[in-house]
């Protein structure tokens, strides 16, 4: 059965009333497959979004799902307190007709329903310098919601995600196994991530130290996993909330800034196109720490330029991984995109490496701002 037919069929047990007009793939995820629903009634047409959730990936949905309703109800009472609107600024799981939060059909594929945040928009490169500002305001303030919320409730939804030297490892198995006879072809690669082994302990070594505390995190802060309203252009709601665990301040920045302040898309061919925005780079600072409202140690600002390198490495590197091993975890659109995006990362890295001081100097004039008049 296709895809769409077996969303088709998933989507019954969450809308008895064969009220739901049109299912249609939607997005631009890596991860799960996700499908716009348009449902029409008397009272005119809503959307849903469908979601097939990636479990080679995510071996517990139940965990998962109860970590995103506990998330999500936490929020909302924030939400409420602050005279927020509950329908567009958290995720709205929408219940199967059994009550539970996601459907397991016969083939054990397991499906979740939210509600469509309406006039809002995702973005896959930076349009508007402001709406990048307001993004890294919402990761911040997401953040700085969930500072107090109990991690250790959390399931791990994948372990070790954000370790960077952990992936470094997994590097270098799929190198040695080679399955697909691919290393061959990506020596350079492979030589830059070995170049960059120091980096990819540096933060996992610091965290050990009790240098970096853990926190509430997303992990995975990428620009078009912010919804920004059409209207205020203000970043209005968080989404992609899978990988909500304890993890580092710093790589949530870096996340953004690898994926936000890269002037190209994550999969440009053309490397002459791809940099770190100076500019981007600053805007999300000044963002991400207004968010945060003070709630980060001064080494953690320190280490936010590493977070933005060490995400980039990481990333790069998990691409590459990914494409040594014939393509398994993130969903590929043509052949060689994986090492399309491990070449865009590596590029990034290498201008931001170039810029390292200035991306320093950056931080270092909103870490005084930040002493001054807010931490
Ligand atoms: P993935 O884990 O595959 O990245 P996401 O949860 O990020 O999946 O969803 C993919 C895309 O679908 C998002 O980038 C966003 O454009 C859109 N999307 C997801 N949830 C919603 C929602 N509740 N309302 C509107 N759009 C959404
Ligand atoms: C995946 O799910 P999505 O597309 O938002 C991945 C991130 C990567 C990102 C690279 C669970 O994010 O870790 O940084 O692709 N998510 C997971 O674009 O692995
Ligand atoms: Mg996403």
């Amino acid at each position: 059965m296709m895809k769409e037919e077996k969303a088709k069929k998933a989507v019954k047990h969450f809308f008895p009333r064969d009220l739901i007009q049109s299912v249609e793939p939607y997005g631009s995820g890596h991860i799960n497959s996700t499908f716009l629903l348009k449902e029409m009634d008397e009272s005119g047409e809503r959307r849903y979004i469908l979601q097939k959730i990636n479990t080679d990936i995510f071996r517990n949905p139940e965990g998962l799902m109860e970590n995103i309703r506990n998330v999500t109800e936490y929020l909302r009472k924030a939400i409420i307190e602050n005279g927020g609107d509950q329908e567009r600024e958290t995720l709205n799981i929408v219940l199967t007709t059994e009550g539970k939060p996601f459907y397991r059909d016969e083939e054990g594929e397991c499906w979740r329903v939210y509600k469509f945040i309406e006039d809002a928009i995702s973005y896959d490169l930076v349009e508007k310098p402001e709406d990048f500002y307001e993004s890294a305001v919402a990761f911040g303030n997401f953040q700085r919601l969930l500072a107090d919320y109990p991690a250790e409730t959390l399931f791990e939804t994948i372990p070790k995600f954000h370790d960077t030297w952990f992936r470094y490892q997994t590097f270098e198995q799929s190198v040695q196994k080679d399955v697909c006879g691919r290393a061959a072809e990506v020596s350079e690669e492979i030589a830059f991530v070995r170049n960059h082994m120091e980096l990819a302990k540096k933060l996992g070594r610091m965290q050990e130290a009790g240098e970096l505390p853990l926190r509430v995190t997303h992990n995975d802060t990428k620009l078009n996993n912010i919804m920004i309203d059409e209207k205020t252009r203000r970043g209005i709601c968080v989404i992609d909330l899978d990988t909500v665990m304890p993890g580092l301040a710093v790589n949530d920045f870096g996340d953004s800034i690898r994926f936000g302040a890269n002037t190209a898309y994550e999969d440009e061919t053309d490397l002459t196109k791809v940099s770190c925005s100076l500019e981007l780079f600053e805007l999300y600072t000044k963002g991400f720490l207004e968010g945060l409202n003070g709630s980060l140690t001064k080494k953690e600002i320190d280490m936010l330029p590493t977070g933005a390198m060490a995400m980039t490495f990481e990333c790069g590197m998990r691409f590459l991984t990914d494409y040594l091993d014939g393509d398994t975890y993130f969903n590929i659109h043509r052949p060689g995109h994986n090492l399309d995006r491990c070449r865009c990362q590596f590029a990034l890295l290498a201008d931001m490496e170039r810029k390292e001081s200035q991306l320093d100097a950056v931080i270092q004039k909103y870490s005084k701002i930040c002493q001054i008049s807010v931490c």
